[in-house]
């Protein structure tokens, strides 16, 4: 089954809902608004269920970031500014003096032209730099791909006409309980020892902590609820973290999340991986059939290490003038 169909319409333009279905009955779903993932159902015990957080609604995806594509840059450029060949850069920004996910007019704000080609599921747009307030102007792809292993890969394609920045990545959050029940229940893995220093403003300044002896080592399978208990006197209420990954991981993979008999994987080939536990959720946020709340979703966003903006041993996200670059995410489904 594949199919497109309106699913609103946002000032008048229609926003359209794309759906693909692979041979073990598992449904992805997306929205041309902000190229989102908006749902991920598999059948269990002969009937579908959801394990990301979906909003019914159009309306719903104003102004959020679930399931959203996020670019140019995704993470925050502290004061909007970063160096380009010598000269300092200004961004637009959106969360004080910071420029957060893309700025005010960054790739989840942007309707995107979408088509159905088998198994995936296309988004194309070209962004001009009077659009986003970044420099340069880019094409870019992003597809996801749903195959009959039970993946989804998001590959994130883009070229500039002059030197720009790219670092996308995907705020898609899971809850893999059937019920409305937050996701203390699930336990997280994820094979990293070091964590970024973050500034009050949640910028990373460079510095790298060990993970050994806290609530942030997940490099053995930890319960969420463990974690948030221990977390429950600071400022953050749970995760909102930048975690450095180890270049050697096996087979990449960043993170696993699972409750029960339903696993997600996450492999990344890129170097950083944002855990964040949707601590600040609440009633002005929609989802079909879980309450909104804190703790009642994870997303688990792969990335090149936010630093490298300020510090290329921290990986490389230039994009030049005529150069194509392109990332990868794999979600891998057991259920
Ligand atoms: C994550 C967090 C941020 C923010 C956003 C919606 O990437 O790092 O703090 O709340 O999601």
């Amino acid at each position: 089954m594949t199919a497109v169909k309106l699913f609103g319409k946002m000032n008048g333009t229609p926003i359209y809902r794309y759906t693909v279905e692979n041979k073990n009955g598992v449904q992805l779903s997306c929205l041309s608004y902000g190229a989102a993932w908006q749902s991920l159902k598999v059948p269990v015990n002969g009937h579908l269920q959801e394990l990301i957080l979906s909003s019914p609604q159009i309306d719903d995806y104003v102004g959020t970031y679930h399931g959203k594509s996020v670019g140019r840059v995704a993470g925050r450029i502290g004061q909007g500014q970063y160096m380009q060949a010598g000269q300092e850069v200004s961004l637009p920004t959106n969360e004080g003096s910071t420029t957060l996910h893309g700025g005010p007019h960054g790739f989840s704000t942007l309707n995107w032209h979408g088509e159905i080609k088998n198994n995936q599921i296309i988004f194309n747009r070209h962004i001009s730099e009077s659009e986003d307030g970044f420099p340069g102007d880019i094409d870019v792809t992003i597809i996801f791909t749903l195959d009959d292993q039970n993946n989804v890969t998001i590959t994130y394609t883009a070229s500039a006409n002059a030197e720009t920045l790219f670092n996308p990545t995907n705020h898609v959050y899971f809850n893999l309980n059937a019920s409305d029940t937050d996701i203390g229940n699930h336990h997280l893995t994820v094979p990293s020892s070091q964590r970024f220093k973050l500034t009050s403003k949640k910028i990373p300044t460079g510095e790298l902590l060990d993970v050994a002896a806290s609530y942030f080592d997940f490099r053995k399978p930890q319960l969420l609820k463990e974690m948030f208990k221990k977390a429950q006197s600071t400022p953050e209420n749970g995760l909102d973290d930048i975690y450095y990954l180890n270049a050697h991981r096996e087979q990449n993979l960043a993170a696993t999340l699972s409750q029960g008999n339903i696993k997600v994987d996450v492999f990344s080939n890129r170097n950083a991986l944002v855990v964040f536990t949707a601590n600040d959720f609440d009633e002005s946020l929609h989802f079909i059939g879980k309450q909104a709340r804190p703790h009642i979703g994870i997303a688990m966003e792969a990335q090149t290490a936010p630093r490298a903006i300020v510090d290329p041993k921290f990986g490389d996200i230039r994009l030049h003038s005529g150069q194509t670059r392109q990332e990868k995410t794999r979600y891998h489904f057991t259920f």
